[in-house]
């Protein structure tokens, strides 16, 4: 069924544990196939003829712009081809250049003839807990091949290729996220989706009146105030030893979730502007009690006459402590509304799920799949076990 991932060092039964699931699929905990350097090819795997390997240098926005534009002509789109992501040149740059990352796990496809960019695949290293084990990994994002070169098997060399250059470098499991599922989700989330902004977000035909609801009851109903109400307050780099203190104690409670070291909060958190977006409660010393956050992902309308953008803000980390977790969402979607957002996303994992209905986010089609490369955790996760947030 699955020609390429069956290849693949990644559990392999998709029935979920039932009849027929491959019992080492359930019990097994830890990596799947063992490996050492010296064993892992020296040269790129073949491509097809007229094609050639780059790794993509984003310290050259050049090349970022490049990656800009084969993503945002081809990048993901829903199921009924009515938007498509936009990752914006800045965020890019923010998502390919945390601590530690290199170029050459940045991997490009360019056509020989014109050197134009028409696929991708990128990984940034990350220190990954599964069940009180740390595993150095590559998170895989941004697989994207142009459209004119569909289903021709090129999807599993880049996936090869990536593969072979992290290998290299002693590494040998990877995270990823897709909407696609394939052997073999660690877990499965869905998506939820706060309406800001009905009014468009029914004129694009992303959502619908509700049923007895007249454009003004549905305006009133999301509508939110101008000011947050728990003092949240934008996040600055003196916050980020306190921030760092209070994820990590919190991400813990999960069964997978990622560590981050001061430079990577400072990196991942810190306020940049149509990027990603942090807020904090202090107390009386300034201390940091309580933060949350979420990044900046619109999405193309494809072919509508008066909106071109949907501006979307994705649930990245949130913790409370000094005010309930409703609360403190609740100022996330105010913060979001004030920097005129049409829509808050958030997936049903960590806590989020105990807030969702009460915030008044409806739920989403389509699942998002998590996985891990040559790692395996077990019995499927539930999404109140993940604890891992991509991009
Ligand atoms: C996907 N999203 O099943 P089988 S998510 C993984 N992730 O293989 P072809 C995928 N595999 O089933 P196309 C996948 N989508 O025969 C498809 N596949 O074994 C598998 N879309 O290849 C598929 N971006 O080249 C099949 O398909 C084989 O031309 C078919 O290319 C696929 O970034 C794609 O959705 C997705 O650009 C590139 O459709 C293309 O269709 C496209 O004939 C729009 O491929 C954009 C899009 C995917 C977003 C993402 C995470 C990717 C994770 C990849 C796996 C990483 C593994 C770990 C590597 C490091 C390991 C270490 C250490
Ligand atoms: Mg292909």
């Amino acid at each position: 069924e699955h020609k390429f991932w069956s290849t693949q060092p990644v559990p392999q039964s998709s029935s979920g544990g039932g009849e027929g699931a491959d019992e080492d699929d359930e019990t097994k905990v830890g990596p799947l196939e063992v490996k050492t350097v010296d064993e892992v090819r020296q040269t790129p795997y073949a491509l097809p003829k007229g094609f050639e390997w780059c790794s993509l240098d984003v310290d050259d926005e050049e090349v970022v712009k490049e990656a800009y534009t084969l993503l945002t002509e081809n990048y993901v789109e829903d199921d009924d081809n009515m938007f498509r992501f936009d990752y914006a040149p800045e965020f890019l740059n923010w998502a390919l250049k945390p601590p530690g990352y290199r170029i050459d796990w940045h991997v490009g496809v360019r056509q020989s003839s014109n050197k134009k960019l028409l696929a991708m695949i990128t990984g940034v290293p990350a220190k990954v807990h599964a069940h009180d084990k740390v595993v150095k990994m590559a998170e895989i994002n941004f697989l994207c091949v142009h459209k004119k070169l569909r289903s021709k098997r090129l999807a599993p060399v880049l996936i090869k290729e990536v593969t072979r250059r992290v290998n290299l470098t002693d590494q040998w499991q990877a995270v990823y996220t897709a909407g696609v599922r394939i052997p073999k989700p660690i877990g499965v989330a869905r998506y939820w989706h706060r309406s800001l902004n009905p009014k468009k977000l029914i004129g694009v035909g992303f959502s619908r009146l509700g049923d007895r609801m007249t454009m003004a009851r549905t305006i009133k109903l999301y509508k939110l105030p101008a000011e947050a109400q728990s003092g949240t307050i934008p996040m600055e780099p003196k916050h980020v030893a306190d921030v760092t203190k209070l994820l990590r104690e919190h991400q813990k409670q999960f069964k997978v979730w990622i560590e981050f070291d001061e430079e990577e909060v400072a990196h991942w958190l810190l306020p940049r502007d149509n990027v990603i977006y942090s807020y904090v409660i202090t107390d009386s010393n300034g201390k940091v009690t309580d933060f949350c956050s979420f990044y900046n992902l619109p999405s193309s309308i494809l072919g509508h006459d008066d909106y071109d953008h949907l501006k979307a803000a994705y649930s990245f980390y949130n913790v409370a402590h000094t005010v309930s977790f409703k609360q403190l969402m609740r100022d996330a979607l105010i913060h979001a509304n004030a920097n005129s957002f049409d829509v808050f996303n958030a997936l049903d994992l960590m806590e989020n799920s105990t807030i969702l209905k009460d915030l008044l986010f409806g739920i989403g089609d389509g699942n998002l799949h998590y996985y891990f490369y040559n790692y395996a955790v077990g019995p499927e996760l539930k999404p109140q076990d993940i604890g891992i947030v991509l991009l």
